[in-house]
């Protein structure tokens, strides 16, 4: 298992390491934490592209609340750096998908994104005023999302910080919804697994999945990294892994 010396040393970028840091700390705070089981194969992937080395370290929680915390940080060749991390929730529960990636290059941080995206048509109402109310920063590159983006919530941040002032906006961003998050999880009582309410959660969650999965994007570079038929089962087993059925 790399550590975050190890990873350093093999370039990752301060931005990444220092968000994926920051993500720990805070979900060391939740409620019933515990270990997740992550495939062996998949936990910590190294090897080289280009002469380039590539690694991959994949940590997975689950915790009340919440069927799965998924932390990815990666090296994939030319200097490609990313952070994806998505916490799914337990569709008995009335929360939202947390969502954060980070995309650095050579040219430094090309996108930075965070939300709370819902799963039922609208945030739960206290998520929704809590983030409303939240500080808020302004930076000099805004991005547009694509159109899978609909499943955002107007909250959303998608971002390309373009100085270390910016990144440590976004950090601290980042650290904000994961609080908000935090709160709503102690605060929420579980409905039964036929509830109505659950059935349009576990649909929403699906729904969520289906669209991240049409990010050409990610794909790309998985299969450019290892091939198409391991970055399908990884998309579909370990990024964006359906809900179980009710
Ligand atoms: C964009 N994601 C990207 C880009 C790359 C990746 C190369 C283009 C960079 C850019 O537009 O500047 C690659 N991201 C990856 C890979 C992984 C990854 C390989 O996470 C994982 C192994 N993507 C997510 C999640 C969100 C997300 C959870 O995985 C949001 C919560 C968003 N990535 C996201 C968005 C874009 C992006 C919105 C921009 C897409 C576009 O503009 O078309």
């Amino acid at each position: 298992m790399p550590s975050t010396e190890a990873q350093r040393a093999e370039g990752v970028h301060p931005l990444v390491d220092a968000l994926a840091e920051r993500i720990r700390q805070q979900w060391a705070l939740l409620p019933e934490l515990a270990p997740l089981a992550v495939d062996p194969a998949l936990e910590a992937i190294t090897g080289s592209l280009d002469g380039e080395h590539l690694f991959i370290r994949n940590e997975l929680r689950q915790c009340r609340g919440l069927r799965k915390l998924h932390l990815e940080t990666a090296r994939l060749g030319a200097g490609l750096q990313i952070l994806h991390c998505v916490f799914f929730p337990d569709p008995r529960y009335d929360l939202p998908v947390f969502g954060a990636d980070i995309v650095a290059g050579r040219g430094g941080v090309s996108a930075a994104i965070v939300d709370l995206s819902p799963v039922r048509g609208d945030l739960p109402e206290g998520i929704d005023a809590a983030l409303e109310g939240r500080e808020r920063h302004t930076y000099e590159g805004e991005r547009e999302l694509p159109p899978w983006g609909s499943i955002f919530s107007r909250h959303v941040r998608f971002v390309r910080p373009a100085n270390p002032q910016e990144e440590e906006w976004f950090i601290e961003e980042v650290a904000c919804f994961l609080q908000i998050l935090g709160e709503a999880i102690r605060g929420t009582e579980p409905q039964s697994s036929q509830h109505p309410n659950t059935i349009k959660r576990w649909a929403g969650q699906l729904h969520y999945c289906k669209q991240q999965k049409q990010n050409d994007k990610t794909r790309r570079v998985l299969e450019k990294a290892f091939n198409p038929e391991w970055a399908d089962r990884y998309i579909e087993e370990l990024l964006f892994d359906d809900p179980a059925p009710l």
